[in-house]
């Protein structure tokens, strides 16, 4: 399987959307021997396919397993870059605890996050997917992290955030940690009215954002 240099990031999309994962390894390996960069591969490839595979999805010309296999391509895809975002080199910047909030499975775009983070010097704690706001704070507590971030894409989910946000006013943390969310349905007015302290629009602006944190301390 060929992709000619010039589409070989509509290939990557294509392939996402098609939920061919092997055929997605092997154009994102193509599209780094071409030289392209693998922050272009990630967005103008894999996040592209899948914004495509979201807007079919709402539009019901698809249905959850082709959803599912997409996101097993965008996965093979992001595997192969993951490295090339971790330099590994920088001392740690700081701790981060991290998540998907309750009820909710997405975890693409938190993933992705934490890859950015990491790469950028953080330490991140993971704590996954579906994750209570208890766990949140305790964990944030237990191991002296000082941001704690959360992801959520359904807008039913979006509330879990500002249970995590009154657990902390409720503790007297909220000026100790510091409060990030991010996911297709929040915003930055969202992150106001539930009193977090910031939005990342996506993985960059949260890192951004998060080192923005740590240099106001
Ligand atoms: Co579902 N899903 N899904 N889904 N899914 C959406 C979110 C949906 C918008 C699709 C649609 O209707 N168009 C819709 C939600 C509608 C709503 O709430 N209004 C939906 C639904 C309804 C559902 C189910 C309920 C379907 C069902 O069962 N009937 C179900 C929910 C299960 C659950 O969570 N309890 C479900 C299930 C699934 C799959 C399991 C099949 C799969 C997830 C696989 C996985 O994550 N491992 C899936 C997928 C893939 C999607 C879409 C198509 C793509 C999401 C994605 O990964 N995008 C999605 C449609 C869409 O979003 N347009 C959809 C790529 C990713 C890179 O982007 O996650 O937005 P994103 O992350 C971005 C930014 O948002 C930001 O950075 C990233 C980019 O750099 N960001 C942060 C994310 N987190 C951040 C945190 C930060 C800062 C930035 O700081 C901490």
């Amino acid at each position: 399987m060929k992709g000619s240099d010039m589409g070989i990031l509509e290939d990557i999309s294509s392939a996402l959307q098609r939920g061919n994962g092997k055929d997605v390894g092997k154009l994102v390996e193509e599209a780094l021997a071409g030289r392209r960069e693998p922050k272009e591969i990630l967005d103008n490839g894999l996040i592209a396919g899948m914004n495509v595979i979201g807007q079919k999805y709402k539009d019901h010309e698809i249905f959850l397993p082709e959803v599912l296999l997409a996101a097993k391509a965008m996965y093979a895809g992001m595997d192969i870059l993951k490295p090339l975002f971790l330099s590994g080199k920088m001392p740690t910047l700081g701790r981060v605890v991290i998540g998907t909030v309750q009820g909710d499975i997405h975890d693409i775009g938190k993933n992705l996050v934490c890859i950015m983070l990491r790469g950028a010097g953080f330490e991140v704690i993971d704590l996954g997917k579906d994750v209570a706001p208890k766990k949140f704070v305790d964990t944030a507590v237990n191991e002296g992290a000082r941001v704690i971030g959360m992801s959520a894409l359904l807008t039913t989910t979006m509330p879990v955030m500002k249970n995590v946000v009154e657990l902390l006013k409720k503790d007297g943390l909220q000026s100790k940690i510091k409060t990030i969310i991010g996911g297709a349905p929040v915003s930055d007015e969202f992150a106001r009215h539930i009193g977090a302290d910031a939005y990342g629009y996506d993985s960059m602006q949260a890192v951004e954002r998060i080192k923005r944190f740590f240099s106001e301390a």
